[in-house]
């Protein structure tokens, strides 16, 4: 019996999955705008390979260029209407004419300043079928992260599966892992702060888990941590209140919710101690909240030890 060729590559997968077509292409020109990241850290070049110098002989930031690619991508889709990105004080409207079904959020290059001692960063994309980028997290369409480390792995759900891909030496992305489902447990931990600005209740879990022989496993690369996290199986990331930082530090818009969604498409959960992340409303653009997420029954240990509970 020949074995008819399926090509792993991401469009593919895409509509394999019957997934719009407006949002199959959003998530395709991601993967595409993430070769011309890699190739910048790679290189140091600031200009996009195969074009002119976009961005004159101005010295950018990484994280601004990444912006700046990913922009010019969704814009080319004209499937975007509304753009808002963490390197940016506002949203943006694009002006080329197309459907623009959809509105979308960004961390362009989330840890970029992990760059400069060669550890992993991330991409963070959330994807709204709206034309505001102002929505709660339940509403989301899509979501995709790349990770920028050993290898450029990309991976998306637009709510039936978490599916990873990889890029190979001929610049595609290749399907290397379908259905991702976390454990409903798993003892590996991920903790942000500063543990004397930590409030009690906060500390109590943390020597829950440190009690119970969970494993510390803390990059500062939010990307790289969830990453970790939903390829192992399971475990906890934790950006808790402070009280230098009562609302944490992560933002809802740009990194929580894009990746409450695809840990929750995983069978996972993300809570801010209080209330799943999914369902906060936001107030601004910029809004902030503690975070806990991961495998369901730690989010919840967590969640009983914030509200002063026993377990
Ligand atoms: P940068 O994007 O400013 O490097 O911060 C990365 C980040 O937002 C997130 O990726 C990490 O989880 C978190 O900050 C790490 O924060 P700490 O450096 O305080 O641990």
């Amino acid at each position: 019996m020949s074995s008819r060729h399926v090509s792993k590559g991401l469009w593919n997968n895409l509509m394999r999955n019957n997934v719009d077509l407006g949002l199959a292409s959003i998530i395709y020109e991601i993967g595409v705008a993430s070769k011309y990241i890699v190739h910048a850290m790679r290189t140091g070049d600031l200009g996009l390979a195969g074009t002119s110098n976009l961005y004159g002989e101005q010295q950018l930031a990484l994280d601004v260029l990444a912006n700046e690619i990913i922009k010019d991508r969704l814009d080319h889709t004209g499937q975007v209407k509304c753009f808002a990105s963490e390197e940016m004080d506002n949203f943006l409207i694009f002006e080329r004419k197309g459907p623009k079904q959809f509105s979308v959020v960004i961390d362009p290059l989330d840890g970029s300043s992990l760059v400069d001692v060669n550890l992993s960063v991330g991409t963070i994309v959330g994807i709204y079928k709206s034309d505001s980028v102002i929505n709660i997290g339940r509403n989301l369409s899509g979501a995709v992260y790349v990770v920028y480390g050993p290898r450029t792995t990309l991976v998306y759900s637009t709510g039936n599966g978490v599916f990873e891909f990889t890029l190979n030496s001929l610049g595609e992305f290749v399907l290397t892992a379908e259905n991702i489902q976390l454990k409903s447990s798993h003892k590996i931990y991920s903790i942000g702060g500063l543990r004397s600005q930590c409030y009690d209740n906060h500390i109590r879990f943390l020597n829950y888990l440190e009690s119970n022989s969970y494993k510390l496993r803390y990059s500062g690369g939010f990307v790289a941590d969830i990453n970790q996290l939903l390829l192992k199986g399971g475990g906890i990331f934790t950006y808790p209140a402070t009280k230098k930082d009562t609302n944490g530090k992560l933002r809802l818009l740009f990194e929580l919710n894009p990746m409450a969604y695809l840990i929750e498409n995983a069978g996972g959960f993300a809570s801010n101690g209080e209330m799943p992340i999914l369902d906060i409303q936001p107030e601004s653009i910029d809004q902030r909240e503690p975070v806990y997420i991961g495998s369901k029954e730690e989010v919840l240990i967590a969640e009983k030890f914030l509200k002063g509970e026993s377990i």
